[in-house]
């Protein structure tokens, strides 16, 4: 097995430095981020991810796994780096920051991957020029350089990690080769080779499909209040056929991969793609949506109250750190109503999170955004007995409206027309 050193140690680079560790290679996780480090050189992690704790101090206590701020010389990299925007423009200075100091101790022979999420031609162009800047090594010649990108689920990914295909792009064919003969070390699922930049395009183009979808289903929501149809049904109908595969219509799209992938798609790029720009509106536009419908609901309330439930970005995942609530949330208090916030799974949120019944006490509206399997155990009857005024707006498929309404509330559902 070999040595690798993994540059960045968050929600992709942890999992990816554990299941190395796991595998035989003997791994150096680094980060620009002392207390990061620490904590991982402790055995405790910053954000919760079934299995990844105990894989953790597993690898730690046998030395597997070593951290640091800074690469060191070792047979392979894998740079797993943020790849924010800012606005609408995909900022890259830490993948040129991670390029370049991984460049300082190059040595011939290296195998570098870079795994995060950027746009077309990123690893061809600013991380090919970054590397050899500052190594004064020669890509394709004195070491090699490849794009996989990675498709976990957060809840999953170490078995994902291991399951899932993956793409290997390499900007030469001994790049790909080499690239997959480390991820055959770990990986059960199809090694697909590939180029670099077609290796960037299929990433993007998995999350753009998916952004595209989303916006499919939040417009046919529209059409179906409407229509005075039930969105949930008509989904649940549809997808019966063979070929069919609705998505979920919603109050936005969170996390820090499906909102982006148009702005990193599109990034430099002189093509229309009428599609992808306007489904990336459509999805922008829910979090509006929901305070427009959130606010109609307290209309003629004196210093209207709501309980905001659920603020992770999506169910069943405690990140709360890109999600549609806190739009929601900003645009309800410019409008003078006072929010109450509720999630059993969210850490990291940057507001104070309030038990249930406190945040249900003395509410006027009752909103659901994250659809959290717990949701569905409230008991409409002690939530009753709580509120001020007894209004449900769920904006996913969380409840049971007939429960909600049996217990006296008047109840409004996402893709569902008023009083249907
Ligand atoms: N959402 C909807 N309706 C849906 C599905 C999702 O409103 O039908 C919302 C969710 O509530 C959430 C956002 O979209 O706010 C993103 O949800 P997600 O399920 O896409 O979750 P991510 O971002 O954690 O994972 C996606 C996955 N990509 C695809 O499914 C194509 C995952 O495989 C990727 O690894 C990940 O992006 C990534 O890191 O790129």
């Amino acid at each position: 097995m070999s040595s690798v050193c993994v540059v960045g140690l968050g929600h992709i680079g942890l999992p990816t430095a554990v299941t190395l560790a796991r595998h035989g290679h003997t791994v150096l996780g680094v980060d620009t981020n002392q207390a990061l480090v620490e904590s991982v050189r402790q055995g405790r992690t910053s954000f919760h991810e079934p299995g990844l704790s105990e894989e953790l101090a597993l690898a730690v206590g046998n030395g597997a796994l070593t951290v640091g701020t800074a690469p060191a010389e070792a047979d392979a990299y894998v740079i797993s780096v943020p790849t924010p925007v800012d606005g609408d423009t995909p900022v890259l200075t830490h993948i040129e920051d991670a390029a370049g100091a991984v460049g300082g101790v190059l040595s011939p022979g290296a195998l570098v991957i870079l795994e995060s999420t950027v746009p077309p031609g990123t690893t061809a162009g600013v991380v090919r020029h970054a590397l050899e800047a500052t190594s004064g090594l020669r890509t394709g010649h004195d070491f090699w350089l490849a794009h996989c990108p990675e498709r976990v689920l957060p809840g999953q990914i170490l078995r994902e990690l291991v399951e899932n295909d993956r793409i290997i792009g390499g900007l030469d064919d001994e790049a790909t080769r080499r690239a997959i003969e480390l991820y055959r070390s770990f990986v059960t699922g199809k090694l697909v080779p590939t180029d670099a930049t077609t290796a960037e395009l299929v990433k993007l183009s998995e999350n753009v499909y998916r952004d595209v979808n989303i916006a499919l289903a939040n417009d046919l929501a529209a059409v179906s209040e409407h229509v005075g149809a039930d969105i949930w049904r008509v989904i649940e109908m549809a997808n019966l056929h063979p070929r069919v595969n609705l998505h979920q219509p919603g109050p936005g799209v969170g996390g820090h991969c499906i909102p982006v992938a148009a702005h990193f798609l599109l990034a430099g790029v002189s093509v229309d793609a009428p599609v992808i720009r306007a489904a990336r509106a459509v999805n922008a536009s829910r979090p509006r949506r929901t305070v427009e419908l959130a606010r109609a609901a307290c209309e003629g309330v004196d210093s209207p109250r709501v309980a905001l439930l659920g603020v992770a970005y999506k169910a069943g995942v405690g990140d709360a750190r890109a999600t549609p609530a806190t739009e929601i949330i900003e645009g309800l208090e410019a409008a003078g109503v006072e929010v109450r916030v509720h999630d059993p799974l969210a850490s990291g949120f940057h507001r104070p999170l309030q038990t249930l019944d406190d945040a249900l006490a003395g509410a006027d509206l009752v909103l659901i955004v994250t659809d959290h399997a717990g949701f569905r155990e409230i008991d409409p009857a002690h939530a009753a007995t709580l509120v001020r005024r007894r209004v449900l707006l769920d904006g996913r498929n969380a409840v049971d409206l007939e429960a909600w309404r049996a217990a006296g509330f008047r109840v409004r559902r996402t893709g569902v027309a008023d009083g249907a």
